[in-house]
């Protein structure tokens, strides 16, 4: 491969000609926007320590009260990115949420596509197109694109989840904004009472719901049971998953990013796949270092963990007992794009 042409070679008068006129030579850049064999991210592998956020966002309720915030969050940001664009990876976004006693966060919609992973904490709600979703630890709860939603809370302590929106590709496509409305009245039956046996959908008159998304709350408690059962008749299979879907169709339960919950075995280590997406991992329970190429996190319950595509990532559970992950990823979008690459040894 041969070496391109610097901006330097160029004689300035040229350079300031192509300048006024807004055009820009294409050599000097080339290997920067397109890099031999493999993309280089700029998504650093980043962890965030839940003993370290809970207290700065417990000291934000102090400081900001919900009208003058809207939503209290901080954001989880990459350094990779610098830390103004607020993003994770080129695709997602991360922010712990904190919701107080009596507090609530007003309705409102947006084009970017929403999840709520529950951290702690019982008693608040998110009401979703008029269906009020309790929130329990490990819960996640969706709120996609263009759907009204708001937050309440009347419970004893404080709750704490986890948001992953798609904003940043929203905000780089110049297609994220919000409507406000008034308080949504709740007035419609939990979506996910209907799916509560996997392989039954309701068909009223025999049809299937056409909705995109029919269930918008996937208790933990069913999700954590399904990974235990499979974990105990698969006793060899190496990686217990699942993913999040739309139980009409099987599809993915957003357009963008991908959902997943994982069980590690007791003491396991796992190899994950290298694949051209970024990865985000949220302990739900137990305790897990996350290898990222050459450097180890140790993640505690309620850590966050971020690293980017095509890098090799091994996770070790260092508890005697199952360790319960939440991913997020960019599959979707990669795989709807055509980009989407596995490059694990064979
Ligand atoms: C949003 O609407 C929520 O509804 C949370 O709780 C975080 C970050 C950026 C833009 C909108 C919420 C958000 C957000």
């Amino acid at each position: 491969m041969s070496e391109l042409g610097k901006l330097e070679d160029l004689p300035q008068e040229y350079r300031d000609a192509l300048t006024k006129l807004n055009l820009v030579p294409l050599w000097p850049s080339l290997r920067g926007v397109m890099p031999a064999n493999k993309p280089r991210p700029h998504t650093v592998p980043t962890l965030w320590k839940y003993q370290d956020i809970k207290p700065l966002l417990l000291q934000a309720g102090e400081l900001t009260p919900i009208e003058k915030a809207e939503r209290r969050v901080l954001v989880l940001a990459n350094p990779g990115h610098t830390l103004e664009k607020m993003q994770a990876s080129p695709a997602m976004y991360l922010g712990m949420q904190l919701l107080l006693p009596g507090e609530w966060a007003s309705s409102h919609r947006h084009t970017p596509n929403a999840i709520r992973m529950i951290v702690e904490g019982e008693g608040a709600y998110t009401t979703v197109e008029g269906e009020k979703c309790y929130m329990s630890r490990g819960d996640l709860i969706l709120t996609p694109t263009g759907m009204w939603h708001e937050h309440g809370h009347d419970g004893q302590d404080p709750v704490v989840w986890l948001d992953v929106l798609d904003l940043p590709l929203a905000y780089y496509l110049e297609v994220s904004y919000h409507n406000d409305s008034a308080k949504q009245e709740n007035v419609n039956a939990s979506t996910e009472t209907f799916y509560t046996t996997g392989g039954v959908v309701p068909s009223p008159m025999f049809e299937r719901s056409k909705k995109q998304y029919p269930m918008y709350r996937y208790p933990w408690t069913h999700v954590r049971r399904t990974l235990e059962n499979m974990a105990q008749v698969q006793p060899t299979v190496e990686m217990v998953s699942v993913t999040y879907v739309n139980p009409e169709t099987g599809d993915d339960a957003e357009n963008i990013l991908g959902f997943y919950a994982m069980m590690l075995r007791p003491n396991q280590t796992l190899h994950l796949p290298v694949r051209s997406p970024s990865i985000v991992f949220h302990v739900i329970e137990g305790a897990c270092d996350i290898q990222v190429e050459a450097t180890n996190y140790p993640l505690q319950q309620a850590d966050t963990c971020c690293a980017p595509g095509y890098t090799p990532v091994t996770l070790k559970n260092t508890l005697n007992q199952p360790t319960f992950l939440f991913m997020t990823d960019e599959t979707p979008l990669h795989r709807k794009l055509g980009v989407f690459e596995n490059r694990t040894k064979k």
